[in-house]
């Protein structure tokens, strides 16, 4: 990949204007490296692009060139994607300033916005018009749609709900040759050949440049239910889930398990948050229902509750009866990153195993880490209803991750193998970016890898588009 030559800099530059170009190393800095700090790349240029005109021209001058693009959005993808790996050699393109709604359609439940628009503003535009937009992360403060495509992100509704490709009705890209494909669209319906929109969802910017989305939106619920449960352990969490499901049917957005050792995280690291139960309990649930007929979630949290209790699945449990109460109970789960964070450095392992399979692959992969690295600690926890669990390491008492990261393939071998036996996946969620490269290599389905560089191939032949991540 050849350098950024100043004849480039200075035509993106006129392309952008001086309010879209930056080379200055300290407003560079914070785009250099990943939300975890675990990557660190160089780079001698930053665009802000304000409008999809601007991003397709400076797309057209770095395929001229052959320079490299890094697209990126709200930096808080896990898997380093943001982050250049050819030093002087690639463009950072930054989303941030196309952060307009088109057009929100409250009576055809759609919204059109453009890939810089942070995931809270969209949801509380919708929640404005009355309508629901159902995509919910941790991150949602800092993310974007556009990122959020890119990752094909998925969070704590996709019960019911599904991924972000589920809710996407059309896409704004620019291709790598600096040409704008315009799928933007409301229909629900549409067989004109393959999908392909869904090609550049989850590609993680290797494929084009993400600009606008249409995205479905959804009646507001009238009705919610969130209780956190105590249970004995993830077999138990998984009886319940059916119980649950048996009562609750499509009522259930979200089923997460929160394991202790994280709890305990969360009470070291994080303000406003407390123990709702007076014991200990080693493992928990966060169930919420949502129905849009008023008392209907509540009467089928109740019977819930009382049958799990009866059947002797719930050792504990509260329902909130207030908004912050339930934005209490939401906060035992949802700072469980950021807490860990402030614990020290750790290896995630992002696993999705066959739902039934998630008390299995638990304690098998607990285990393994027990055996072949004594005093390692192991977080289990996430989006157990989608059979996601994120099966976080860290290394032994007094470890500042020199250790832990000296074994890091190993473990990462350890722990994806156990989840391949199930036919399970080393990425449910977070991706590949320059993490999980080597995993994609030696857990993808065979024949996936090769169709995936040849789509690479023929839509980028110059391999312009986010240089060294996913393929
Ligand atoms: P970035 O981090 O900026 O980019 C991510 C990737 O997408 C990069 O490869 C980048 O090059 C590419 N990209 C960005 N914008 C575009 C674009 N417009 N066009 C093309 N490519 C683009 N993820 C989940 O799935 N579920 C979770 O529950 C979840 N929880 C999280 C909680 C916390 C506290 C944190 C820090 C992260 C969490 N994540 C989660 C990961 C992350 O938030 C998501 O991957 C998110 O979708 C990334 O959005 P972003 O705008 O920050 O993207
Ligand atoms: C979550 O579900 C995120 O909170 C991050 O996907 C998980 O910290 C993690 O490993
Ligand atoms: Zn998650």
């Amino acid at each position: 990949m050849p350098e950024v030559s100043g004849a480039v800099r200075e035509a993106l530059g006129s392309v952008v204007g001086t309010a879209g170009i930056f080379t200055d190393p300290a407003d560079l800095e914070p785009h250099l490296v990943d939300e975890r700090g675990a990557f660190h790349g160089v780079s001698p240029v930053l665009l802000k692009p304000a409008s999809t005109d601007e991003v397709a021209a400076a797309v057209r001058i770095c395929a001229e060139a052959g320079v490299g693009i890094v697209p990126q959005g709200g930096r808080t993808g896990l898997c380093g994607g943001t982050v250049p790996v050819t030093p002087g050699g690639e463009v950072l393109v930054s989303l941030e300033r196309l952060r307009r709604i088109r057009d929100l359609d409250a009576q055809g439940f759609t919204m059109t916005c453009e890939a810089g628009c942070v995931l809270r503003t969209l949801q509380e535009a919708a929640e404005r018009a009355g309508r629901l937009f159902p995509l919910s992360l941790a991150a949602e403060g800092s993310c974007t749609i556009g990122g959020n495509l890119a990752t094909n992100a998925g969070g704590i509704n996709v019960l019911r709900y599904g991924m972000a490709r589920n809710l996407t009705l059309g896409l704004e890209v620019i291709l790598p040759d600096g040409s704008i494909w315009d799928d933007l669209g409301a229909l629900r319906k549409d067989n004109r050949g393959y999908d392909l929109k869904q090609m550049f969802i989850g590609a993680e910017g290797t494929l084009g440049i993400i600009t606008a989305a249409t995205m479905e939106l959804f009646p507001r619920p009238r009705d919610v239910d969130t209780a956190f449960l105590a249970v004995a352990d993830p077999a138990a969490a998984l009886q319940l889930f059916a119980v649950a499901r048996e009562v609750a049917g499509d009522m259930i957005v979200a089923f997460e398990l929160n394991d202790r050792q994280a709890l305990d995280m969360v009470f070291r690291h994080m303000d406003g948050v407390r123990d709702p139960f007076p014991e200990r309990h080693r493992w928990y649930v966060l169930l919420e229902l949502t129905a849009g007929v008023d008392g209907h979630a509540r009467a089928a949290g109740e019977q819930i509750l009382a049958e799990a209790l009866e059947r002797g699945l719930v050792l504990d449990g509260v329902r909130a009866e207030s908004l912050a109460q339930r934005t209490g109970l939401w906060r035992l789960r949802e700072t469980v990153t950021e807490a860990q964070k402030h614990e020290g450095r750790s290896l995630k392992h992002d696993i999705s195993v066959p739902v039934t399979e998630v008390p299995r692959f638990i304690a098998e992969a607990t285990e393994a880490i027990r055996a072949h690295w004594p005093g390692y600690r192991v977080l289990a926890f996430g989006h157990v209803g989608d059979g996601n669990i994120h099966f976080n390491v860290f290394g032994p008492p007094g470890d500042d991750g020199e250790q832990l990261f000296a074994e890091g393939e190993a473990i990462e071998d350890v722990v994806f193998a156990i989840a391949d036996r199930m036919r399970g996946s080393f990425s449910a969620e977070h991706g590949i970016g320059q993490l999980k490269r080597r995993a994609l290599r030696q857990y993808a389905p065979a024949g996936s890898l090769a169709m995936m560089q040849a789509l690479k191939r023929t839509l980028d032949p110059q391999g312009i588009m986010n240089p060294g991540k996913v393929v």
